[in-house]
């Protein structure tokens, strides 16, 4: 190796780490860099890295009047989304990544990735970005090291993580880090791997320049590596928003919950009350990641392990979220959005109407006779979540907060309420994991198919999922007070096709029911699927939905049951001979609720 390079790799002033600097050295001689630069996450390296991205069009200057410390980034059109056939689990056998993930034996994956990383750098600069998942000084923490030669990524890791000099400090002389490698190489789609080595702590991640893919702390650490650690040291990571509701006596609860990607996460962590809450408050205190404990008091405790938000763009406007509205307002990175005249950004669902005189996400003039839409509609915004108005003061807390209630949402037009209390932790379980979404006729061909999306955890666990089912059974046995578990379902259509609850801020009624369930001061109906709320249960005043709405909504239909039943045990069955016997056990337990329980099905 070139003796600078050498020198640059060895010779950081931030670290004595001999571990690391071994690391980076003999990652720097595979990808041969013209030099590496070590991040301290200082404001000056913010300044000349954003400097040089401007300078080299990876990032466009926004309307600094308007949007002050924004950029827009567009990449390359093949590269937009996460990847789920080219994500890759290498553990030493397949039945250790079993039957929903893609698998790579580990030898195969850093031969056949070596070779691409072989000189990947050269001509580029090796960027060395330490950083922190979870609050500093947490015991929760997890240290993580990314080499990567993108500048946007730097600048993104920056924004979503605890990022710099502090987590070096936090490492020490540790061995323990996570160990990610990034190149976009020439973002070509036949050289773009994203492969996980959970027995080894490593993620190499080559090919991409997409956010999923590449900001390596996120998905492929905080879930995929996260998911197997939490198995193996007795905690649970997963793809949960937390929220704090707090009362106007000044009483908060947090609730966790997990929802397929793009289902309204970030809307939901960032709720405004209705009118009838005055005096109630929802604070974030994560959109996307959960990683919960059992604490010193027996109670599960949740920590969201990042500092940013990596929100949907499209859909987002004053209605829909307007906390994240106001969060997109200064130090945000857009990507593939459009930009107005007057540099700011607009997309699909901010406004009724485009602005004239659009630059679409291609950055061509955007036509909206076209049919085309101006931004991608996996379009992002990656902001800073002390922009968060809303953000919860116990964010940066070591422990984290006590998580009382645990709700999982599916997508289901049909069959699953409004809400669902499950009757205990095995039952809850069995609620999370035959999670999912009805499929519509644009997307398959096929109505009414259910894609199961276990726990919103099917792209994201790290290892066998029936493996992962029985984890989260094992944890009951840690959790002397669990949190009491809860199905939600904000999609479901009536016979005209329209939706019957109305969403967005009105759902705040549903997680007072929920907070209320989980402190045993409500009632509620008990059916052979779990319990729902009855009319009066709910408040629904101030609120514009008919006595015959609200039944359409928390309906239980057992002839609708009785065929979801049926389809949850072909679900099981392909999970294959690690699928817990008690989640069949489960099922069949409601089958027969049903069978036997018909009259109080119907409302
Ligand atoms: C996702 C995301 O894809 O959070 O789930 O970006
Ligand atoms: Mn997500």
């Amino acid at each position: 190796m070139n003796p600078n390079l050498q020198q640059a790799a060895w010779g950081s002033t931030l670290t004595k780490n001999k571990a690391l600097l071994d690391w980076v050295g003999e990652m720097a001689q595979m990808c041969q860099p013209d030099q590496v630069v070590w991040c301290d996450g200082s404001e000056a390296e913010k300044k000349r890295l954003t400097e040089e991205a401007v300078a080299a069009g990876i990032l466009i200057p926004l309307n600094q009047k308007k949007r002050p410390g924004c950029y827009l980034h567009r990449s390359n059109p093949n590269d937009v989304a996460r990847v789920e056939h080219l994500t890759f689990i290498c553990t030493p056998t397949e039945q250790e990544a079993g039957p929903t993930n893609h698998w790579m034996a580990p030898d195969e994956a850093y031969a056949k990735l070596g070779t691409l990383f072989q000189g990947a750098m050269r001509g580029r600069t090796m960027y060395v970005v330490p950083y922190v998942m979870g609050p500093l000084g947490s015991p929760f923490s997890k240290v993580g090291i990314e080499i990567t030669d993108s500048i946007y990524v730097v600048l993104s890791m920056r924004i979503m993580t605890r990022m710099g000099k502090a987590a070096l400090d936090m490492l020490g002389p540790a061995g323990d880090f996570n160990r990610g490698l990034h190149s976009t190489l020439d973002v070509n789609p036949d050289r773009r791997f994203i492969c996980h080595f959970p027995q080894d702590n490593t993620i190499w991640s080559i090919g991409s320049g997409y956010g999923g893919n590449v900001l390596l702390g996120k998905k492929c650490l905080a879930l995929r590596i996260g998911s197997y650690l939490g198995r193996k040291e007795g905690w649970l990571a997963e793809h949960m928003l937390i929220l704090g509701m707090e009362s106007p006596e000044g009483q908060t609860t947090y609730v966790a919950a997990a929802f397929p990607s793009a289902c309204g996460k970030t809307n939901f962590a960032m709720m405004i009350p209705p009118r009838r809450f005055q005096g109630w408050k929802i604070w974030t205190v994560g959109d996307d990641i959960a990683w919960m404990r059992v604490g010193s008091d027996g109670r599960l405790w949740a920590i969201n392990p990042e500092a940013g938000y990596f929100g949907v763009a499209p859909g987002t406007s004053v209605e829909s979220n307007p906390t994240a509205m106001r969060i997109v307002q200064r130090d945000t990175i857009f990507t593939n959005v459009a930009m107005t005249e007057d540099g700011d950004v607009w997309w699909e669902g901010m406004t009724p109407k485009p602005p004239a005189g659009l630059t679409d996400w291609h950055g061509k003039p955007f036509d909206p006779a076209s049919g085309e839409k101006s931004s991608h509609p996996n379009s992002r915004f990656t902001s800073p979540a002390t922009n968060n108005l809303a953000l919860s003061r116990h964010v940066n807390d070591p422990e984290g907060v006590p998580i009382s209630a645990i709700i999982f949402g599916g997508r289901r037009a049909t069959t699953v309420p409004l809400v669902l209390q499950s009757f205990n932790w095995t039952h809850g379980v069995t609620l999370g994991a035959t999670m999912g979404s009805e499929t519509t006729a644009a997307a398959t061909g096929k109505v009414g198919v259910v894609r199961r999306d276990p726990m919103a955890m099917l792209p994201f666990c790290g290892y066998d999922m029936g493996t992962y089912f029985n984890h989260w059974l094992e944890m009951r046995g840690q959790i002397p007070h669990p949190p009491k578990i809860f199905m939600v379902n904000w999609f479901r259509k009536g016979a005209d096709g329209s939706f019957v609850w109305p969403g967005y801020g009105e759902n705040m009624r549903v997680l007072k029911w929920i907070v209320d369930r989980a402190m045993g001061k409500v009632g509620g109906r008990e059916t052979p699927v779990g319990w729902v709320p009855r009319e009066g249960d709910l408040d629904l005043s101030g609120m514009d939905i008919t006595p015959e709405a609200f039944r359409e909504a928390t309906a239980v239909r057992v002839a609708e049951w009785k065929k979801e039943i049926e389809m949850q045990g072909e679900f099981f069955e392909s999970i294959g001979p690690t699928m817990p016997p008690a989640l069949e056990l489960q099922r069949k337990l409601t089958a027969t609720a049903l069978e036997y329980g018909a009259p109080m099905g119907e409302p």
